[in-house]
């Protein structure tokens, strides 16, 4: 998608802080931190959101969790515990609308997230 921020990432056309890349997905550092370790996996081929990457029925949201699970190793936020979060759509705080887990770890998160 030719005027989406994240596939510009992918192409390298915006730079990015990588930290874990396959054929498949892309992890970077969320450019505004809300907790020590946060990264963004997206999946590179463009889905809007969650949804649309549930019913891409090609098991890229199995990789996407997988890469999330492969930085929060990399991060070493695992045993101290970590949240993968999918804002969905506007009224749950969706901004980029190109599908990420948010990966947040190293400090207490508390619950309800706001
Ligand atoms: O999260 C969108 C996230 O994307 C938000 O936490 C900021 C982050 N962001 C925006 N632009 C960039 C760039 N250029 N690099 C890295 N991170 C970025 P959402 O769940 O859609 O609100």
């Amino acid at each position: 998608m030719t005027d989406c921020l994240f596939c510009k990432i992918v192409a390298k056309e915006i730079p990015a802080e990588v930290v874990y890349e396959t054929g498949r997905v892309l992890a970077f550092r969320d450019i505004d931190p809300q907790a020590p370790t946060h990264v963004l996996v997206i999946p590179k081929e463009h889905h809007a959101d969650a949804a649309a990457l549930a019913e891409a029925d090609d098991g890229l949201a199995d990789d996407v969790l997988k890469a999330a699970h492969a930085v929060a190793l990399q991060e070493g936020v695992t045993d101290s515990g970590y949240r993968v979060v999918f804002n969905t759509g506007p009224g749950a705080g969706q901004t980029v609308f190109h599908v990420h887990a948010h990966v947040l770890g190293g400090r207490n998160l508390t619950w309800p997230p706001g």
